[in-house]
């Protein structure tokens, strides 16, 4: 049997792509070395933000919009929640970069945004300390927050349901090329396809080193906590956020039916071996002190007791930009690499438009600014 499309890592671009090559009749195996969802790589830590208007760069943004499409379509099949608009709310220095992109991606793509100035804020959120004029805030109504394991094991199921299939608890050795067809060599045993796709997060550097592309990836070790919280910080009232302060860029999510609020810090994060690497959030006491010091300045009422703490991975590319190409020396060879930690959000659209490069259909959206020629000299 010789597979289209063999997916090596089946996390978050993996398993999205499988949904859409299964959609399309495509004979599709997701190969993973753990069973997904799990807490292992990229995708641990329960919920992603979604924001439309862009930050890093509004070049994103109709990435954005398509995937909130997709993600609504998806919602739409099930009664568990995928998505929930709480709002988005970003806060910094009022002439940052980051609030000026997004203001000029909501103007270029007619987004609802608020400005807000800390008076504004005050009197939207009296639970926020601001401790002077300088900062400012974009509210975003359409966007929000988007469930991991329940949009992936969703899209797991609806993909096996349409006949893709999975190997959980594999690991992939090595990829030998024929002119006919590619072997993925397993400890599990050889399978034969016809194209490739490698998405294996934070180990994708060493599938770089192995099929001699020259591109430095940088998996770093991430901390989140959620923190007892006071009602005003309820998913009803309070939105995801970001928030550039003196003391880092933040982001963090509402308490959700008494989870309490999520917080991590983006601009954070020890490179690490992924296969070797602390685990445990109470191992660094300093992690859990930063993320408090932050609430206990910012957010006061959020700063309460830990409810519990957890550790993920963020796969750096040298520009923080994703690299989603094919290998230039063979096409049949696809990549989806170095999400930097702002990825999952676009994920549903990365994976429909993978499957659209896979079958060689036109893509959705435009993919180019994704090309690894970027990084050659
Ligand atoms: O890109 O909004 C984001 C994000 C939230 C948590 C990590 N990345």
């Amino acid at each position: 049997m010789v597979y289209d499309v063999v997916i090596i890592g089946a996390g978050t671009i993996g398993i999205s792509t499988g949904y859409y090559l299964s959609k399309k009749g495509q004979r599709v195996l997701m190969i993973d070395a753990h069973k997904p969802p799990h807490e292992q790589g990229s995708h641990g830590g329960e919920t992603r933000l979604i924001r439309h208007a862009y930050g890093e760069g509004r070049a994103y943004t109709p990435l954005a919009r398509h995937a909130q499409k997709l993600w609504n379509d998806l919602q739409a099949k099930t009664d568990d929640t995928i998505f929930k608009q709480t709002g988005i709310l970003s806060i910094a220095q009022k002439d940052s970069h980051f609030l000026n992109e997004i203001r000029k991606s909501a103007q270029a793509y007619h987004l609802p945004l608020k400005d807000m100035d800390r008076d504004d804020l005050k009197a939207a959120y009296p639970s926020i300390e601001l401790p002077d004029d300088s900062y400012g805030g974009c509210f975003e109504p359409e966007s929000g927050v988007v469930f991991v394991d329940q949009a992936l094991s969703l899209y797991l199921d609806l993909a096996i349901q349409n006949g893709a299939e999975l190997q959980a608890n594999t690991i992939v050795e090595s990829i030998k090329q024929t002119e006919k067809e590619l072997f993925i060599q397993t400890d599990q045993g050889n399978i034969q396809t016809k194209q490739v796709l490698i998405s294996t997060g934070a180990h994708q550097a060493e599938w770089f080193r192995e099929l001699n592309l020259n591109i430095e990836l940088t998996p770093k070790r991430q901390v989140i906590g959620w923190f007892e919280s006071d009602p005003s910080f309820d998913a009803s009232t309070f939105p995801g956020f970001t928030f550039e302060s003196e003391q880092g860029t933040f982001y963090g999510f509402p308490s959700f039916d008494g989870s309490g609020v999520k917080l991590g810090r983006h601009d954070y994060g020890t490179p690490v071996d992924p296969d070797h690497f602390d685990r445990d959030f109470t191992s660094r006491p300093e992690d859990e002190q930063m993320l408090r010091e932050f609430l206990k300045t910012f957010m006061p009422k959020a700063a309460g007791k830990l409810n519990k703490g957890k550790t993920c991975l963020y796969t750096m590319s040298p520009d923080e930009d994703f690299i989603i190409d094919q290998h230039p020396e063979d096409k049949r060879i696809h990549f989806a690499a170095g999400f930097s930690g702002h990825g999952f959000k676009f994920a549903s659209a990365l994976g429909e438009a993978l499957a659209d490069r896979l079958t060689d259909q036109p893509t959705q959206v435009d993919l180019a600014m994704f090309k690894m020629d970027r990084f050659r000299g």
